[in-house]
């Protein structure tokens, strides 16, 4: 068979980048930016080759496994499927619905047919213990949009195309390629800004690969945004900086809000953030001249102890600015599929952890409580656990207590294709198809892009006769869990069934607002372009009133605590504030086993200012003991004047020499966690996500 070019979108991470690749039917030959496409324009990073070396991975499971006397064994889907079902109705039966817990990871919002159907699933669960990685990485956001707009996805994003000046607290788009920003090719989109004589600025702790191609770059210390933004925005009041803006109209919450804010002035804060009171006013004040600014922030303020209050600042000065639904500024998308009709608005503390009493957001508890709701005896404990493309031990806080609550589990069942640190824990693993046999568009990163688009692509590789989607795999389960009694729930099964990911899809799109079809997106495989972000408020907002509700007295109120930061007074001597860091080649935990991603230098290090480093008497590359309250982890040093001096950075997703793991290449530049030192009780007060980022740490040499 002649090679053949199938067009599809990468699915690892939010860019949603188009990609080339080219194959013989069997055989993947090459994968390369799509130039056609018009969002990506060609663009792609080195992780797009993974795609291949996941397909053809010997680790990637093809078939169920069941654990027996601690071996693995291949068994049928029938009875994978019979004993999973059997064994969660049995636990719910003795122990009641919430004693069957499930997990969801990051990569299901990167999968069309998880996006719309795990619904089916979580409904037949019947628990109240559900938990996901949102709870360490973008609450804030969801919690800001459902109380200010009314709707949990509601979230505008920064229309960096358009913006001549974009401060930016907390992101490193030019390694994360960007987040509740899609935005593919953000390095030329960020040096476009500086060729028109705009101005980027970057506030980060470290001096971060966006830093580096930033016109300025300002250290932080961290977990100190929320001091900064409040000095900006009593700055603004101070110096008349608020501008009039039409939305301001439609604004409940805006008078008295500058008392509130009387407190910060830039001198007040200048220690606690080591930022000059002199060049907190200068950003103000350029800020506010510029003639379309823009303020983002991302994971180094949405997961750290003041994340919600922090977001909720930043999106209060694009307000006081004038920036909210503006071109250049923070607008939302008209995505062809209504992503806010399926997802619904969503819903805050409606419930409470049993434990902690941590409020839930839309069903989910944060996932800081996960450990404590197994380790707990009583009524609604969790004795069996689902997790769905997730990995929890090595990306939520404490790991090792996780790792501990795992193994007391009565029955675990993982769906997911690798044996890794999660899912060694499990009775049965489910794998589902790799992501190259599978359809895809992406539901969500259309409705978070800085260019409304559409693109779509069938599956490159006919999945084996005897493999199934993750979507198969939750109707599999829902039907043996709520079976049918009733024709007419059979015929609903059936229905479902039938539906399958691209029908859905089809019907969501013509229903959507460009009346769009299947047919139409296979036609243009490259993708659609569907114009510039627009105007849309206030009739857009989800509330019924169509005003935006500040709702100043569910956040504000967090000032207080903040006011405690400032006295606080650190000698680095005796701890150390830890960050996390993310690297161009790595995707949270799952990418270590392709050799072409790990190859080269040791990308597990702790990174350390000199000053820090020599207080200590450390060598660069000489093994450092960092230690917190709930454990400690040895790794090289990394010494560099990138870092802000009492601050040390150390990046997630490692630490694969653990029990069980099968993962052989991986195994091989294991690293370790960091997420074995971050503490399932530091959390952000407002939202229960976890603060992961601005742990005070002991740091000591280690042999
Ligand atoms: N310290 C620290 N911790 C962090 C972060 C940080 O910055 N610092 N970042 C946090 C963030 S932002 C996130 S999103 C989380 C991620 O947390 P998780 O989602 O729990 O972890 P991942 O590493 O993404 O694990 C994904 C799992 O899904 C599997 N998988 C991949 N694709 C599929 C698929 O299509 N179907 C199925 N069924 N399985 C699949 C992989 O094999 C892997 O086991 O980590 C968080 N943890
Ligand atoms: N290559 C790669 N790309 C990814 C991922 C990946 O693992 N690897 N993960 C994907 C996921 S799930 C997500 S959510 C996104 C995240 O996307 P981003 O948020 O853009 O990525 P991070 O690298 O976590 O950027 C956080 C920055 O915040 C800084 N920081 C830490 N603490 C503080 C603080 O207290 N204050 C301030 N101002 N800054 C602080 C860090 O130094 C870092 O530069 O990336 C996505 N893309
Ligand atoms: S930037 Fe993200 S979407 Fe683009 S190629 Fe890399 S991993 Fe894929
Ligand atoms: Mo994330």
């Amino acid at each position: 068979m002649a090679n053949t070019i199938h067009h599809r979108t990468c699915n690892l991470c939010e860019a949603i980048c188009g990609l080339e690749i080219e194959h013989d039917g069997q055989q993947i030959i090459s994968i390369k930016g799509d130039k056609n496409d018009p969002f990506s324009r060609g663009h792609i990073c080195p992780k797009a080759v993974a795609l291949q070396d996941i397909h053809e991975d010997p680790d990637r499971l093809r078939q169920p496994i069941k654990k027996v006397d601690g071996q693995w064994q291949k068994i049928s889907w029938k009875e994978a499927l019979d004993e999973v079902a059997t064994k969660l109705r049995a636990t719910q039966q003795a122990h009641g619905n919430d004693s069957v817990g499930v997990y969801l990871g990051n990569p299901n919002v990167h999968n069309t047919g998880s996006m719309l159907f795990s619904r089916h699933l979580l409904r037949a669960l019947k628990t109240r213990n559900k938990f996901s990685a949102t709870s360490v990485d973008q609450l804030p956001h969801h919690l800001i949009a459902l109380k200010l707009f009314g709707h949990q996805f509601q979230i505008p994003v920064p229309d960096i195309d358009r913006c001549d000046h974009f401060l930016m607290i907390g992101a490193n788009p030019m390694a994360s390629n960007g987040s509740i920003m899609t935005v593919p090719d953000v390095r030329h989109r960020l040096k476009a800004i500086k060729e028109k004589g705009g101005k980027l600025v970057v506030i980060d702790p470290r001096r971060s690969e966006t830093a580096e191609v930033a016109n300025e770059h300002v250290f932080i210390r961290p977990g100190t945004d929320a001091l900064l933004l409040s000095a900006m925005i009593q700055e603004m009041y101070a110096a008349n900086l608020v501008s009039k803006h039409r939305l301001h109209e439609a604004t409940d919450g805006l008078d008295g809000l500058a008392t509130r804010f009387a407190a910060f002035t830039p001198e007040a804060v200048a220690d606690s953030t080591g930022i000059s009171a002199a060049d907190i006013r200068r950003l103000t004040h350029e800020f506010c001249a510029a003639e379309n600014p823009v303020i983002y922030g991302r994971m180094g303020v949405s997961v750290q102890a003041f994340g919600t209050l922090s977001q909720y600042l930043i999106m209060l000065i694009n307000i006081l600015r004038g920036r909210l639904d503006e071109p250049g500024g923070l607008m939302l998308t008209t995505p062809a599929v209504d992503t806010l009709a399926i997802t619904g608005p969503g819903h805050f503390d409606r419930s409470r952890s049993r434990v902690r009493q941590l409020p839930s957001f839309t069903g989910e508890y944060p996932v800081a409580a996960l450990a404590e709701e197994i380790l707990t005896p009583g009524d609604g404990q969790i004795r069996a656990l689902l997790t769905i493309a997730g990995n929890p031990i090595l990306s939520t806080p404490n790991g090792r207590q996780l790792d501990k609550a795992f193994g007391q589990l009565d029955f675990m069942v993982s769906i997911d294709f690798y044996l890794n640190e999660t899912t060694q824990h499990a009775d049965i693993i489910l794998p589902p198809v790799s992501p190259l046999e599978r359809e895809h568009y992406d539901v969500i990163f259309h409705m978070l892009a800085v260019r409304n688009s559409s693109r779509y692509a069938d599956a490159l590789f006919e999945k084996d006769k005897n493999a199934r989607h993750d979507w198969e795999i939750f109707l599999d389960l829902t039907e043996r869990l709520a079976p049918a009694k009733t024709p007419a729930q059979w015929l609903q099964n059936r229905s479902r069934r039938l539906m399958s990911p691209k029908r859905t899809l089809n019907y969501l799109l013509k229903r959507g607002p460009y009346k769009l079809s299947l047919k139409a997106l296979r036609d243009t495989p490259q993708g659609i372009d569907l114009g510039p972000l627009k105007p849309q408020l206030p009739q857009a907002l989800s509330h019924k009133d169509k005003r935006i509700h500040l709702e100043t007295e569910f956040f504000l109120p967090d000032l207080q605590r903040l006011e405690n930061v400032l006295q606080e007074n650190r000698d680095p001597a005796d701890s150390m504030l830890l960050i996390g860091r993310r690297h161009v080649r790595s995707n949270n935990s799952w990418l270590h086993n392709s050799r072409r991603l790990v190859k080269g230098k040791d990308r597990c290090t702790a990174q350390i200012h000199p000053k820090d480093a020599a207080r200590m008497g450390l060598d660069n590359g000489h093994p450092v003991r960092i230690t917190s309250r709930v454990g400690s982890i040895v790794l090289p040093a990394e010494i560099t004047d990138s870092m802000m001096p009492g601050v040390i950075s150390v990046p997630h997703g490692w630490g694969h020499k653990r029990d069980g793991v099968e993962l052989s290449i991986a195994k091989e530049h294991a690293g370790v966690s960091v997420n074995d030192l971050t503490d399932e009780t530091s959390l952000d007060a407002l939202s229960g996500n976890a603060a992961l980022n601005g742990l005070p740490v002991a740091l000591s040499l280690a042999s």
